[in-house]
């Protein structure tokens, strides 16, 4: 769903007051008890409905706004490392305050208009009264209308990732063969998720097992460098991952291409271990082009930290899918 932005306060109340102005034009009558009571009526009417178009935008905003609580974790954890949880809690209670003061506030002026509105110069200074006071209590709210537009904005930003689906997380060092072997597990070119902190595009695929979607997500950017490097943000976009992911499949190029060596690459994978927990499936890639020697020293190093390695490359399948689907749904021992 995608959250509407709310308008400044300058330009809610011009929304409100123009549209009250514009369905209770003016009146003339023909004697001027008749023009007063004319005029006291059409006053009334501005005022609620002015308070009616301003309270019903800002209940409209609180109650369209998805309950952050109710998020899945995974896209609760993203937005929490882009705003704060508890500032846009406040602005959204604003909002929904200033609405009722609103009302309360028309509710008085009318009854003063009703008992005090018996001459013109009256009628006019109740009216500039109700809409003095209305004005300065919206105008209060631009610190939470900001808010309120700022976790708008992120949430509609939030990349598109089946909360529910099991998922496995590519890792490893650039160049190394992550984006080729999503698209070699899904049989597809990956869609690109937007990705709400970084310039970083999140690159998801996914295959069907047990008539379930599997998802796999490429991080480009975010697990693909020693974690030291990492800023806050970056270090919230792992914590939120990990709720997500129950396999990692963490890239290795043995044939050292990529620009690392394998030291440098089985100790990444090692730190990955470290920071995620998770079971880890290493596939040493390119072994179309790796000789036996480049294979087999990665795969002693490799062997050391993964739960399981394979080596794979271009026409050379490591049963790299069967191994996911073999871990994500175990098969139950039969008891005869
Ligand atoms: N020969 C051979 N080349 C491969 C294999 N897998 C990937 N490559 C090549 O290695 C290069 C890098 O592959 P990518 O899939 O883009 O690597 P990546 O890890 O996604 O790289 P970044 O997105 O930069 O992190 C490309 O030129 C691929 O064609 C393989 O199994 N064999
Ligand atoms: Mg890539």
């Amino acid at each position: 769903m995608r959250l509407n932005f709310l308008p400044k306060p300058k330009e809610l109340l011009d929304i409100a007051f123009s549209k009250a102005r514009k369905e209770s034009p003016e009146v003339n009558a023909h004697n001027e008890r008749e023009q007063i009571r004319l005029e006291r009526a059409r006053r009334i009417s501005q005022m609620e409905n002015a308070a009616e178009t301003l309270g019903e935008k800002l209940e409209k905003a609180v109650k369209d706004f998805p309950s952050v609580d109710n998020l899945p974790a995974f896209q609760k954890d993203l937005l929490e490392a882009t705003i704060e949880i508890e500032k846009t809690k406040k602005a959204l209670a604003q909002l929904s305050i200033t609405a009722k003061i609103i009302r309360k506030i028309q509710k008085e002026e009318i009854k003063k208009m009703r008992m005090f509105g018996k001459h013109e110069r009256k009628i006019s200074e109740i009216t500039r009264g109700f809409f003095g006071r209305v004005s300065s209590t919206v105008k209060r709210l631009e610190k939470s209308i900001e808010q309120y537009n700022e976790t708008a904005r992120r949430m509609n930003e939030l990349p598109n990732i089946k909360a529910e689906a099991p998922t496995v997380i590519l890792a490893g060092f650039p160049n190394t063969g992550k984006t080729t072997i999503l698209e070699r597990l899904t049989g597809s070119k990956a869609k690109i998720a937007s990705y709400p902190f970084t310039t970083q595009k999140l690159q998801i695929g996914y295959f069907e097992a047990k008539y379930q979607d599997i998802q796999i997500i490429d991080t480009p950017g975010l697990l693909d460098r020693p974690f030291e490097e990492r800023n806050p943000i970056e270090k919230k976009a792992i914590a939120a991952i990990k709720h997500l992911a129950k396999i990692i499949v963490f890239v290795i190029d043995p044939t050292e291409q990529c620009g690392y060596n394998v030291e440098e690459q089985a100790s990444l994978m090692q730190e990955t271990k470290k920071q995620f927990g998770l079971y880890i499936i290493a596939v040493l890639n390119k072994a179309d082009i790796a000789s036996k020697e480049q294979i087999e020293e990665a795969k002693k190093l490799a062997e050391k930290i993964a739960d399981e390695t394979l080596a794979e490359g271009e026409k050379i399948s490591s049963g790299l899918k069967e191994k996911i689907i073999e871990k994500l749904f175990p098969k139950k021992k039969i008891d005869s």
